[in-house]
């Protein structure tokens, strides 16, 4: 039995561009899949639109079984179109997806033109069990299917125990890393945990992984660093996949200790919550000499009612304690903001913006509370019947959903003025010309988006004078080292 992994493209989303790492999702399927037939992976992503022309490709293996990840919700419009021009093309073809999009949207996703069957959740074990079984899905936990025009619902597959028993990503079927960077830098992802304890409103990885949060082992997510270093022996970035890194602060400890001792070049960046850093001076002590050239910090706003609406669980204060620390070991701080959260009025938005450039942080982004599916923002715009026919490319997290949000333009101001004040702020044009430090390394990451933004602005003023739209239509990346991300759409 032949399957092909598939990552589709979808919009031109800011992180494609400067951060751009392989698809995790399906090398990690692939490794377990590859014992139960003949696997191959194909990343699409950077690849243009043409979901004809892809199909056309992909259907040249002639495959027995394409699985699709939909894991974001710019990438799910895209994904759709291919899946209909490849059952146009082979209606005996079975098309399975996963991912987050597919999880939470069993019912809109399946669909018989396009779509036969979907798993829910983590998909290792649901998708040998369908290889193991010539690729009937009917009965296997955890699927959702297409019964002639009915969508049956199998019962939910419990989540996996032991994560140590997750595979390492079979790497090797994408051959040509080099694609794979973050910013100047060849990067490789580790995923060392799955899930979050914590229950921010805006995000879907509570429900995803049920409120459970599952780490591997230290000596696993050593061993899998010792892979990599083996394979790679280009200066690289390795990044952690995890949503929270920082969940078990004693384990971040071991996992930088174990790197210490490897006395690698390598440098790491994770995602991490300021709560856990404020508390923990040690451990950020550790993740410097570890070399954490970053850690992504979801800060959103500075106003205490905002944060506590969003159930986000951290204080101003613990995020200007977290920065100090960070900044103290040599260790660059990605700020992550969200405007227009549920509570906020025009003026709370106003002053939001304004707070953002207080922050001292290297790189920033700003993005617009959106609901995407399996978020407590989702459930109830659904229930409030305003998520009628969604336009998923409209979910490009800097445009406006909910009422009561600012209008996009009056919303795009913001985010610009913010921007700009960060990036020719004094602190940030003289921090270029310091030593070259981790932190140094990471403030030219930020340049480089800085002026990738300047070039993404004037391109609108362009297409505003001419009269177009151009910015919200789905583009092809430009080539790796030119800088043209779309910095106003990026979220994590
Ligand atoms: C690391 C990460 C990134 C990295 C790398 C992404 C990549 N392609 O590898 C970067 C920073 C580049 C990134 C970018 C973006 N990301 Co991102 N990212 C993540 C993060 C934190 C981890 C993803 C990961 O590697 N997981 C580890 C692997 C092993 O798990 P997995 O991919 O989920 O796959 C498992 C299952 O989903 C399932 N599965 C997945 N695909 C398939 C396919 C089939 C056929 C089957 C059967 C099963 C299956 O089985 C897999 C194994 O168990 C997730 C959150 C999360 N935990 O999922 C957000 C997340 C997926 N990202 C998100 C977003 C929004 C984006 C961006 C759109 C941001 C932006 N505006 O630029 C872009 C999209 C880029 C792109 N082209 O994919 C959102 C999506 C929410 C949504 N519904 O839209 C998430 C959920 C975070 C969040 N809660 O906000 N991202
Ligand atoms: S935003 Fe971060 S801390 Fe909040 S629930 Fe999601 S992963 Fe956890």
């Amino acid at each position: 039995m032949r399957l092909c992994l598939v990552m589709p493209t979808g919009l031109q989303v800011g992180y494609d561009e400067y951060f751009s790492s392989s698809p995790l999702g399906i090398e990690t399927l692939a490794s377990h899949a590859r014992t139960h037939a003949d696997v191959a992976l194909a990343d699409m992503r950077g690849r243009g639109h043409d979901a004809a022309a892809h199909a056309e490709e992909l259907l040249d293996s002639e495959p027995d079984i394409i699985g699709l990840s939909i894991n974001s919700a710019p990438h799910t419009k895209y994904s759709l179109a291919l899946a209909a021009q490849l059952k146009r093309r082979r209606s005996d073809l079975t098309i399975l997806a996963g991912g987050q999009q597919a999880t939470f949207l069993p019912d809109e996703m399946l669909c018989p033109e396009n779509i036969d069957a979907l798993i829910r959740g983590e998909g290792e074990f649901a998708l040998c069990e369908i290889l193991d079984r010539d690729g009937d899905y009917r009965g296997v936990h955890g699927v959702s299917w297409m019964d002639g025009s009915t969508v049956r619902h199998e019962p939910d597959r419990p989540l996996i125990d032991d994560m140590d028993s997750v595979l390492m990503p079979a790497r090797d079927l994408l051959a040509d890393r080099s694609r794979y960077r973050m910013g100047a830098y060849r990067v490789e992802g580790i995923e060392s945990s799955r899930g979050c304890p914590h229950h921010c409103s805006f995000c879907s990885i509570r429900n995803f992984h049920r409120g459970k949060w599952r780490p591997k082992s230290v000596r696993r997510v050593l061993a899998e660093i010792d892979t990599l270093l083996e394979l790679y022996s280009d200066p690289m970035v390795i990044y952690f996949a995890d949503d929270n890194f920082s969940t078990d602060i004693r384990r971040v400890e071991a996992i930088c200790r174990g790197i210490v001792d490897r006395k690698t070049n390598v440098h790491f960046w994770c995602q991490a919550r300021a709560d856990q850093l404020a508390r923990h001076p040690e451990t950020v002590e550790w993740m410097g000499k570890a070399h954490f050239a970053a850690v992504l910090m979801g800060i959103e706003t500075a106003d205490v009612r905002l944060l506590n609406n969003a159930r986000k669980g951290t204080t101003p204060e613990q995020v200007q304690r977290a920065i100090q620390l960070l900044h103290a070991h040599d260790i660059g701080v990605w700020g992550t903001f969200t405007l227009g959260l549920p509570g906020e009025s025009p003026a709370d938005t106003a002053a939001s913006a304004e707070s953002i450039p207080t922050a001292k942080v290297d790189v920033m982004q700003i993005t617009v509370a959106t609901p995407i599916p399996g978020s407590d923002l989702y459930d109830q715009a659904h229930a409030a019947g305003q998520l009628q026919e969604p336009d998923w490319d409209q979910y490009d997290f800097t445009t406006p959903l909910m009422p009561g949000q600012l209008p996009k333009a009056e919303m795009d101001a913001m985010m610009h003025r913010a921007y700009l004040r960060v990036y020719l702020s004094p602190r940030f044009l003289l921090s270029l010309l310091s030593k070259r430090t981790n932190l140094h390394r990471l403030r030219r990451t930020a340049l480089r988006v800085f002026f990738s933004w300047l070039w993404f602005l004037v391109k609108e003023r362009i297409t505003a004078g001419l009269g177009r739209k151009a910015v919200d239509e789905p583009q092809s990346p430009p080539a790796a080292d030119s800088p043209a991300p779309e910095v106003g759409r990026r979220i994590e």
